[in-house]
């Protein structure tokens, strides 16, 4: 239903994103999209690129007078960086004398595997497009998908449950405090005494030369029950957003509800007795995570995902240099030391680009009247049922 293309170098002149199939007559917010590149930008554990860059949105295209018209909107995300690199990521001039190329592959990044597959001798040519600096486009595109979900009151959060060793261990389960909580802790975590441990586990980190990864959670809340489909592979909603998520820099895994956990219990301590208030079906429990078949059932999406430790070594892991053969330190590229509190912000919001995707290839996608109109028949219709 709706797609985009991204593309953009890490320290080239911007980030470019093209959105094709949102509807016409939404209400658009800048704003809103400029908070989810910012709060993509911290998190305890940052570098130093994040002190240069100040990413916000610039759209030239499908949006008139604050209103998407239903054609493609294209969203641009400037690099300030790109004034230090300029000669170094020229499009057109010759490479400077100066240039140094980089030949040793970090273990973990797409360095080798990438120089081999597309024949670069200089490594840069394949990690400034690998580079998590690309995330930036995947809010921008979903910081509007959660713009129209809005609209439906579907609401999507993230809370970072794991640095390293250190777990969460109690999470509010009010809504509002647990956005609150999350959003004013430089982990992103809703729990405040393990906030502190996060911490200390980043400093070692850096202390170290070393990098730590994490856990965060994703919460969907207000979704139909119906989106997604359980009738082929490839429509399933829990396959969709694994997949995107999955896509995501440094994304090792992803849990749905109880995840891993409901392969250790039986059957009757992992699925949700069906009940009926009188007007909707509900679940006591939620182990399913809101998916059942592929498809919503009504209840909260619950996905949990893992980072792994940034690749990137101030105390580089052995390496080959690919011109020489040698065995030699890996390079040491300018990076994080943890960006699990910033991955959680990218991940609710490809989430949100994905629910936004099925909602529309169920209640179509031309205006946004047409889509209330088919969206609260469909309300009624589940009423009867
Ligand atoms: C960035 C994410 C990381 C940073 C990058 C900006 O990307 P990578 O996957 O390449 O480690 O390192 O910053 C730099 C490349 C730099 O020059 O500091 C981001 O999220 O914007």
């Amino acid at each position: 239903m709706i797609r985009y293309l991204s593309g953009g170098e890490s320290h080239g002149p911007e980030l470019t994103v093209i959105v094709e199939g949102f509807p016409s007559q939404l209400k658009v917010s800048k704003e809103i999209i400029d908070e989810q590149l910012k709060k993509r930008q911290q998190g305890y554990g940052r570098g130093l690129r994040m002190k240069i860059e100040s990413d916000q949105v610039e759209i030239t295209s499908g949006v008139r007078f604050g209103y998407t018209l239903g054609s493609p909107i294209t969203m641009h995300v400037v690099n300030r960086d790109f004034s230090h690199w300029t000669d170094k990521m020229a499009v057109w001039d010759s490479p400077p004398e100066s240039l140094k190329e980089i030949h040793r592959p970090r273990p973990g990044h797409a360095d080798l595997a990438g120089a081999i597959k597309y024949d670069h001798r200089d490594i840069r040519n394949v990690l400034e497009r690998a580079s998590a600096r690309n995330t930036a486009t995947m809010v921008a595109a979903g910081a509007l998908a959660r713009q129209l979900l809005a609209a439906f009151n579907i609401q999507v959060t993230a809370h970072v449950v794991e640095i390293g060793s250190v777990k969460a261990q109690s999470v509010p389960r009010d809504w509002a405090e647990l956005v609150a909580t999350a959003d004013a802790s430089p982990v992103r975590t809703a729990d405040k005494d393990a906030e502190s441990k996060m911490m200390a586990l980043i400093d070692e980190a850096k202390a170290n030369g070393d990098t730590v990864g994490g856990v965060f959670e994703i919460v969907i809340q207000g979704c139909p029950i119906g989106l997604g489909s359980y009738v082929h592979p490839d429509r399933k909603l829990d396959g969709r957003l694994a997949g995107a998520l999955m896509s995501i820099q440094a994304i090792k895994g992803v849990e749905i509800g109880l995840g891993f956990e409901a392969a250790r219990r039986f059957g009757s301590k992992v699925h949700d007795p069906i009940a009926h208030d009188g007007s909707r079906y509900m679940r006591p429990s939620n182990g399913a995570g809101g998916l059942e078949g592929g498809v919503t059932n009504g209840e909260p999406i619950v996905l949990r995902v893992a980072m792994k430790p940034i690749s990137t070594l101030y105390k580089p892991l052995n390496s080959v240099d690919m011109v020489t053969k040698q065995v030699e330190p890996a390079a040491v590229e300018r990076s994080d030391y943890c960006a699990v509190p910033a991955a959680s912000v990218v991940g609710e919001n490809v989430a949100a680009w994905v629910i936004a995707d099925a909602f529309l290839e169920k209640f179509g996608n031309d205006s946004m009247d047409q889509i209330r109109d088919a969206y609260n028949a469909y309300l009624e219709r589940v009423k009867q049922r």
